[in-house]
């Protein structure tokens, strides 16, 4: 397909039940981003950057303030992201807390390369955990054969090597990555060029809570904004076809310290999309 074929779909999908809750907000804030941008870029008048995805960029909302819509979250969120993924067009999904990611991860299928940017690794069994569904081990209960996944950042200190291997294709731990960003940008760009398809999955969490203060389990000692850049770059050499943002709680925010990294980063994932013309 053309590049000037292909749209855009912003999903705003809030769900934040099981965990986590006021990353919702997070969702519709990021959402709300998105549309202010859209809406300067309208109004406009001299050339801009932003002139490259003008027109082919929509925002679709959800809400979770039924009974009705939180019984069927599930079944709504496969749907929306089958039809987005079947169309062809690229996605943008701003969920509540990372299970809102769960079925889009459902309807990838196999073929799909992740790139999981995540402090935590969502498949902890802890004492303290449900083993019902629940943010924090989500990957757990997919529905579907999951695709596989690469983890980037990750700071964990509890699960064996042979648990990760089980459930990620790979795992780059954060400080992996400052020892050695070349061979991981690297080796992020051979992967993802090697991929049929690539999905990458943003948990706002990745980054130092120094950087993005607003999450419910912050970790220390993560990559910074630019480093996370860098291999989001790499991860971007591939067919991207869709980019998940989760985690996002405006509340625990520190004069939209968050809010300004994630907005940034949707913004130049757009560019990244647009420009240059890579297909
Ligand atoms: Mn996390």
């Amino acid at each position: 397909m053309s590049i000037e074929g292909r749209k855009t779909s912003v999903i705003v999908f809030p769900f934040d039940l099981f965990g986590n809750a006021g990353t919702g907000a997070g969702a519709e804030r990021l959402g709300d981003f998105v549309g202010e941008l859209l809406d300067d870029n309208r109004h406009e008048t001299r050339s801009t950057r932003c002139d490259a995805y003008r027109g082919r960029v929509k925002v679709k909302e959800f809400a979770f303030d039924t009974l009705k819509a939180v019984q069927s979250w599930r079944h709504i969120g496969r749907q929306t992201a089958r039809q987005c993924l079947k169309s062809g067009e690229r996605v943008i999904w701003l969920g509540g807390n990372h299970l809102s990611v769960l079925p889009v991860y459902e309807e990838l299928g196999t073929d799909t390369l992740v790139f999981q940017f995540d402090a935590h690794f969502d498949i902890y069994q802890l004492h303290d955990v449900t083993p019902n569904l629940a943010n924090g081990n989500f990957l757990l209960h997919a529905e579907t054969t999951l695709p596989p996944i690469v983890n980037v950042g990750h700071r964990d200190l509890f699960l064996t090597p042979a648990e990760i291997r089980d459930n990620f294709v790979a795992a780059y731990s954060s400080l992996d990555i400052a020892n050695d960003i070349e061979r991981f940008a690297k080796e992020i760009r051979k992967r993802s060029m090697g991929a049929k398809r690539v999905w990458i999955d943003i948990d706002a969490d990745v980054f130092d809570p120094a950087n993005v203060p607003a999450v419910h389990h912050p970790l220390p000692f993560g990559p910074s904004p630019l480093l996370v850049l860098k291999l989001l770059d790499a991860a971007f050499a591939g067919n991207v076809v869709g980019v998940s943002v989760s985690e996002f709680d405006p509340w625990r925010d520190t004069n939209d310290a968050g809010l300004n990294v994630l907005g940034w980063l949707i913004e130049w994932v757009l560019l990244r999309w647009y420009e240059g013309g890579e297909e």
